[in-house]
């Protein structure tokens, strides 16, 4: 059990309101119990004026209540995460398929029956706490499951690989991504010279980049994210015998991405479109989902791939060791309090119950440092572990003692061991308790790199060459992108000397995209790029689901607009279970042809068709008429169309259409009657209109 919070219990009855002869509202109760009170339990009488001398005097330093209030409030605000400042979270749980005790004895990961509680907290990494939602950014992917055996944290991320192979590396990668260190911009964004100054000079980051550059890194939905433990662990069976296990999170609604165009735009309409889709979608019962799926592997397999596992810079293709699918994640309720829980949540990669272990790559050895530390000063001592979102649900019992911030009264003398004064107190477990996997270490203390991870090209290569043409387009786009922010002309030809050695098609298509063909350095990869065999898994389109269900359709109507229509999607949203929003030109709501009213969800003006997976327009004549004058309605539209997504039209919506440059193909859908929705469900299933793309923009 989580510790007893000491928040007051909720008041049943509600407060009176008081009439004042300024006119402040008062809520007033009369039973002691149910007063405000000050933080050491004072009655507080007026909560709206502080103590004076006289209606127009100076005020008191006397008044308690203002000071104690007004100190409480100056220090609300901790120091944010250096990095992954930005996030979000939700409980939920966790359960095995099938009992696991052939690789790991974690007992969490034994029985099926065993619902572990877990809480999740999603994240991007370079942003401050109020940074927008949808930078290109990796998205963090941390779970702390609350075991029988002590807490497990998997921190990872929506991406299997990272731009460093070494921790001591890890503060200047961060550094060179932040806002620059004199000017303070910009904010969330790798788009500048000091990210692509190192990021140029680090050949080991050119995998991560291709993944940062991808649709990856623009999720649609956080709902719609994989995730990684990246790197290689250890599982420990009862035996005593050691695999190896790289962890992975597959969405059951699947992975989806937006278009970058989006992506930007939604950032200025709706900052928090990541928090808010999963908190909505939990709020409504519609709750995510994720499988665990394993790649487990010996001594010996890891010796036979063709790079080494504790490399944090490369990949297992799931064509080579296939992933075991083991259990099930669900989130299934919102935090109560974002700073208690969210905010206050303390990860750490340390924390592993028994059969679970740590391989020696380098970068995880370093967070293995970082974690707890960054802790102390974030949180405020080393008593962290106490605040309710980060205790065991397990007993936890030490003699560790005292600290910044004791919360709980340990009683007795004995605060040592061994001891003898008394035999209840804890005790070394050796049969139950944690042992590290006795591996032979018989090495030369050294700084060095090991010659075993100086391909940085391989796998980028491999990456880019798995991409379906889109997803390749769309990588090509963001380097340029990104490179066409860079001032120093000098950085852009590092980068594109990288990605000749990556891959002649994207060097020629991003060099060609920033007007600099010819222009890139000579630089001579540690280890020549070998053509390995592509992984078609590492695309998100060649393994899309054909699915509406989590996705949203917004539905524009003007008044005048077809009843039976609006029921029929209604209706067929609701079987593929998915979400339906009603925009009206104003938030007040239509009427349709039979002169029913219809509330709608939100005005034209403050949902734009960027929030949407697909979208219909179900106006009357002189309704698309009204709107065709409208330049919110006529970007709605457009927008619609560049973003590739199914438009499903009335036909008097026509003259909308052709006023936004909307070129009929095979996601123009008509609706005629309620049949036709059939049909625009099927295609809107498919997703995007990828065939549009190359008509609308090309790379660059
Ligand atoms: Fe982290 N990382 N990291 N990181 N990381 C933090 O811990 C660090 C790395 C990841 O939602 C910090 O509590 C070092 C890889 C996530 O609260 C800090 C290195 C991966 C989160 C820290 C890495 C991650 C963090 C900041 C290189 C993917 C957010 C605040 C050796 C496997 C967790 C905090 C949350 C947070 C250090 C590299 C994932 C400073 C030194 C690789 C998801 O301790």
């Amino acid at each position: 059990m989580p510790p007893k919070s000491n928040a007051p219990t909720p008041r049943k009855s509600a407060g009176k309101p008081l009439a004042t002869k300024t006119a402040e509202t008062h809520q007033t109760v009369e039973r002691l119990a149910d007063s405000l009170t000050t933080n050491h339990g004072v009655p507080i009488s007026d909560n709206q004026n502080s103590l004076k001398a006289g209606g127009r005097g100076p005020t008191l330093i006397e008044d308690f209540v203002l000071r104690e209030k007004i100190t409480h409030f100056d220090h609300e605000r901790i120091p944010e995460r250096i990095v992954h400042a930005r996030g979000s979270g939700a409980h939920g749980f966790f359960q095995v398929y099938e009992s696991l005790r052939d690789i790991t004895k974690a007992a969490f990961l034994c029985d099926p029956k065993v619902k572990t509680e877990v809480f999740v907290r999603f994240s991007t990494v370079a942003g401050g706490a109020g940074s927008g939602d949808m930078p290109r950014d990796v998205r963090g992917f941390a779970v702390k499951f609350y075991t029988s055996e002590g807490n497990y944290d998997l921190v990872g991320n929506n991406i299997p690989v990272f731009f460093i192979q070494d921790a001591i590396k890890f503060p200047d990668l961060i550094h060179a991504v932040k806002m620059e260190a004199d000017r303070g911009f910009p904010q969330a964004a790798s788009a500048h010279d000091t990210f692509w100054d190192f990021a140029s000079l680090t050949p080991e980051s050119m995998h991560m980049l291709m993944w940062a550059m991808s649709d990856r890194a623009i999720p649609r939905s956080l709902r719609m994210i994989e995730g990684f433990g990246v790197h290689t662990f250890r599982l420990i069976n009862a035996k005593g015998e050691s695999r190896f296990v790289k962890f992975h999170w597959r969405p059951k609604l699947g992975a989806q991405s937006v278009l970058w165009d989006e992506a930007v735009k939604i950032n200025g309409a709706d900052p928090d479109f990541h928090r808010r889709d999963l908190w909505e979608a939990i709020e409504k019962g519609d709750f995510p989902e994720w499988e665990l799926g394993l790649q487990v592997f010996d001594e010996a397999q890891a010796a036979k791939l063709d790079f080494d596992v504790l490399d944090p810079t490369k990949l297992i293709p799931e064509e080579i060791i296939p992933l075991r699918m083991v259990g099930k994640l669900t989130l299934n309720r919102n935090a109560d309090n974002f700073f208690a829980e969210t905010e206050q949540v303390a990860f750490l990669p340390t924390n592993v119950p028994p059969g679970i272990d740590f391989s020696n790559d380098p970068l995880l050895q370093g967070r293995l440092h970082s974690y707890q530390d960054t802790q102390l000063s974030r949180l405020g001592g080393p008593n962290f572990h106490q605040i309710p979102i980060n205790a065991p649900r397990c007993p936890m019992h030490n003699f560790q003692r005292d600290g910044l911030r004791q919360m709980e009264v340990p009683k007795g003398r004995v605060n040592y061991e061994p001891n003898s004064l008394d035999a209840g107190v804890p005790r070394e477990n050796p049969t139950l308790g944690f042992t590290s996997y006795p591996e032979q270490l018989d090495g030369t203390k050294i700084r060095e790199r090991s010659a075993t991870f100086a391909d940085h090209y391989s796998q980028a290569r491999l990456f880019f060459r798995s991409m379906t043409k889109p997803e390749q387009t769309h990588i090509i786009s963001a380097f340029a992108f990104e490179l066409g922010k860079v001032v120093i002309k000098a950085i852009r030809t590092r980068m594109l000397g990288h990605l000749a050695n990556v891959d002649a098609d994207l060097y020629a298509q991003v060099a060609d995209a920033l007007g600099m063909p010819g222009q890139a350095d000579k630089i001579t990869p540690a280890v020549a790029p070998r053509d390995l065999a592509p992984s078609p898994a590492l695309s998100i389109l060649g393994k899309a689901p054909i699915t509406l269900r989590g996705r949203k359709v917004g539905v524009l109507l003007t008044d005048g607009f077809d009843g039976a229509l609006l029921t029929a999607l209604r209706k067929n949203l609701k079987a593929e279970k998915a979400a339906l929003f009603i925009i009206g030109p104003k938030v007040g709501g239509v009427d349709d042809a039979d002169g029913v009213h219809v509330e709608a969800d939100g005005a034209l003006s403050a949902s734009p068709s960027i929030f949407f997976d697909a979208v219909v327009i179900l106006a009357s004549k002189p309704g698309a008429e009204d709107l065709a004058t409208q330049a919110a309605a006529i970007d709605w539209t457009a927008n619609a169309f560049s973003h590739l997504k199914v438009i499903g039209h009335t036909a008097a919506a026509q003259v909308l259409l052709e006023k936004a440059n909307v070129k009929p193909d095979a996601g123009l859908v008509p609706l005629a009657n309620a049949k036709s929705v059939g049909s625009f469900i099927k295609t809107a299933k498919q997703g995007r209109i990828w065939d549009r793309e190359p008509s609308l923009r090309r790379p660059g």
